[in-house]
């Protein structure tokens, strides 16, 4: 296993300096901000953030991630040209030395939430997700919620959404389909393994179609193309924000089947209907039994990827919610106190 930390690059107040002191540390997981999605990264871009990272005495080896245009998702006729860039992209990452490229196919929003400020009983705060509040927003009136960054503006917001309005879930899944086959054989080429983040959350919001929410729909998507270079971000988190989601078991599952290159750990308190916070990555902490799916992992042998995914704002420490410095090195900590403890229990570390 190889421990990651995500960095938002040089603006980032979490510098790789003190991600390099945090214990047990491997690497960062980082990716260009400044190109527009859709064009292709540069080269000389990539081997920048690369050397930057490298002085700093860590790994660059995934990028977290490469988005897909909406045209891609939507299956416009600019698909064909935008596939091109994004599979020159890939050739670039490739020569720059990078393993995994995560990346996700979430119509219009990357992950959502309805408050970034929830305060936890212990005074700290941390990312919540309300089932009512989401469904009781009318898209039409503008979206006003805090959870995702979005260069739309209202009325560019309701063209999109109307955009999706002929796109269902069988459609979504076409230009999965469409999309996978031409990159995963450049992926193959450069070296690189595609590894799908799920919707975050595992549900249907705004009456857009979500379609790599549970077991089925990874499996689904992995039999797409049969290749190692097909495969996942096993994120607990987001799975786990469904109750009905065993985390562990698929842990175990695509594990021995060779296709979890890069996993995020994230603990989370959800109930039945779907409402959820974030908590602190321990198993007491929230809902998800954190130490079986380090054991899963343990057990598959994994010498993947994890990062500690969003952390809780503690300290008094302000910037980006949930990415933080404390709360994700105390779970960067706790991952691999876990990890000596499994692997010395087993009698190979
Ligand atoms: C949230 C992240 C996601 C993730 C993308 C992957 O903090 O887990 O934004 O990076 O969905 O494409």
């Amino acid at each position: 296993m190889k421990m990651t930390f995500r960095w938002f690059g040089p603006d980032d107040p979490v510098t790789l300096a003190y991600i390099r002191q945090i214990p047990g540390m491997y690497g960062i997981v980082s990716a260009i901000y400044d190109v527009p999605v859709g064009e292709t990264w540069p080269l000389a871009k990539i081997t920048e953030l690369r050397d930057t990272v490298h002085a700093a005495g860590l790994a660059l080896d995934v990028i977290e991630s490469v988005p897909v245009h909406e045209d891609i998702k939507l299956g416009k006729p600019s698909r064909d040209a935008l596939i091109a860039n994004y599979a020159q992209t890939l050739r670039h990452l490739g020569a720059a030395g990078i393993k995994v490229v995560c990346y996700n196919f979430m119509p219009v929003f990357d992950w959502m939430r309805t408050t970034l400020e929830k305060r936890l009983p212990d005074g700290s705060t941390t990312l919540a997700f309300d089932v009512d509040t989401v469904a009781n927003i009318n898209p039409d009136d503008g979206i006003q919620l805090p959870g995702w960054d979005t260069s739309y503006d209202a009325g560019q917001l309701r063209a999109l959404l109307a955009e999706y309005a002929s796109c269902d879930e069988a459609r979504l899944w076409e230009n999965l389909e469409y999309f996978l086959q031409r990159i995963i054989p450049v992926a193959e080429e450069a070296g690189i393994r595609m590894a799908i983040h799920p919707d975050d959350p595992p549900r249907p919001i705004f009456g857009l179609p979500r379609i790599v929410k549970n077991r089925e729909d990874l499996e689904r998507v992995l039999a797409i193309v049969d290749s190692p270079a097909n495969a996942l971000t096993l994120c607990s988190g987001s799975l786990g924000a469904d109750t009905a989601n065993d985390v562990a078991a698929m842990v175990r599952e695509f594990t021995a089947r060779g296709r979890i290159p890069f996993a995020h750990m994230r603990n989370v308190k959800v109930n039945d209907k779907g409402d959820f916070h974030e908590t602190a990555h321990r198993s007491a902490d929230g809902s998800l039994d954190m130490a079986a799916i380090m054991q899963a992992y343990s057990d598959a042998d994994y010498t993947g990827y994890i990062r500690p995914d969003h952390g809780r704002m503690i300290w008094g420490e302000t910037g980006k919610p949930g990415y933080g410095l404390y709360d994700r090195a105390l779970g960067a900590v706790y991952l691999n106190g876990l990890w000596e403890g499994i692997r010395r229990a087993k009698g190979v570390a």
